[in-house]
């Protein structure tokens, strides 16, 4: 009886390693994978019709879930299947209107999911904003990093309770990502007086390196789509970007020019972050498709306004974005849902979604 399943058990395994071995996607029509180890992640894609996991154990993955109808049980993943959208509070996968109120340190935000509201205070005026997943469940955490202490504070999601801890210096510039891919954003900083960046693995151990030169702007993104986020800087003076891509190796590339700021993302949704910029003296975005590097550019927005991209739709795909301060409005092109209007905010807040943008 135990033979049995031993035996069925090890033929299931050994039919999928066949296919993980000499294809890199399923698709067709039905089919189940059950009591599998899927090795060699990267940019696989499960696509097709109806088809069910169960019981999986997957490595490192940010290939895509999609297709017809499909059923993901059991599953244990060192990574999430699908990059998920960034300042996402509420956990629902799609970009959440939100902002930080720099005279009362507070953040507000808009919960995707049902529309209500939520705040809480959480800083103060001269703290930089560092929200990021850093634990792990799927869920933004408001988190900031005070430039006179080099202290994080990181609000837990799960419960509210909050951390804290030094890393960094006064004058660095917090860039929080998941640079070893465990699915669990690091602790980071950018120093720009000797372009070195310090990550704090949450895999372990601490990552020194010099990346840029004197007047570059930190530009971290998933480039190459492995699940890393990888070091990249802007460099203003001349409109290039440069990108130390995880797995890929170097990319460097003129785009852009002095005034621009960068908003990498994917806007395309192929899983790979695409170099953009916002030029705010026209209100147009330029996109740089990572498929095959041409470009598209769209107008979207006015002088003075704040680009705030992110997925607010959750269709895997960056949506462009601005907030207008004067009238604290929020203007997305949702890339599925279309164009949202709304008003969030109050005179003198900052977009959370523009974070990261210098
Ligand atoms: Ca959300
Ligand atoms: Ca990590
Ligand atoms: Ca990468
Ligand atoms: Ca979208």
């Amino acid at each position: 009886m135990t033979g049995e399943f031993i035996l069925r058990h090890f033929f299931t395994v050994s039919v999928f390693i066949c296919l993980a071995a000499s294809v890199s996607g399923q698709s067709g029509g039905s089919f189940t994978i059950s009591k599998s180890v899927i090795a060699g992640g990267g940019g696989q894609n499960l696509s097709g019709g109806s088809f069910s996991l169960g019981g999986t154990i997957g490595q490192p993955l940010t290939g895509q879930t999609g297709g017809g109808g499909y059923d993901l049980q059991n599953g244990f993943w060192t990574t999430s299947p699908s990059a998920g959208a960034p300042f996402d509070f509420d956990g629902d996968h799609k970009t959440d209107i939100s902002i930080f109120r720099p005279s009362q340190g507070e953040w507000w935000y808009l919960k995707s999911s049902t529309g209500a509201n939520a705040a809480l205070q959480f800083g103060s005026a001269t703290d930089r904003l560092a929200p990021a997943d850093f634990t792990g469940d799927g869920l933004s955490d408001i988190a900031f990093w005070r430039p006179s202490s080099g202290f994080w504070f990181i609000l837990r999601s799960e419960d509210n309770s909050f951390f804290s801890f030094p890393f960094g210096t006064s004058g660095d510039i917090p860039v929080p990502a998941d640079y070893d891919g465990d699915g669990k954003s690091d602790p980071a900083v950018f120093r720009p007086s000797n372009s070195t960046w310090f990550i704090s693995l949450t895999s372990g151990g601490t990552s020194i390196r010099q990346f840029g030169t004197a007047g570059d702007v930190p530009a971290v993104a998933d480039y190459d789509g492995d699940g890393r986020s990888d070091v990249a800087i802007f460099r203003p003076s001349v409109g290039e970007w440069w990108i130390q891509r995880s797995t890929l190796g170097l990319a460097a590339f003129q785009f852009g020019s002095t005034t621009d700021k960068p908003v990498q993302g994917d806007y395309t949704g192929d899983g790979r972050a695409d170099a953009a910029f916002f030029r705010p003296g026209t209100g147009f975005w330029f996109i740089l498709r990572s498929e095959d590097f041409s470009f598209f550019s769209a107008p979207f927005g006015a002088s003075g306004d704040i680009p705030a991209a992110g997925d607010y739709d959750g269709d895997g795909k960056f949506d462009l974005t601005v907030f207008r301060p004067a009238i604290s409005t929020w203007f997305i092109q949702g890339s599925s849902a279309g164009i949202q209007i709304a008003q969030f905010g109050a005179g003198g807040d900052r977009p959370v979604p523009n974070a990261f943008v210098p």
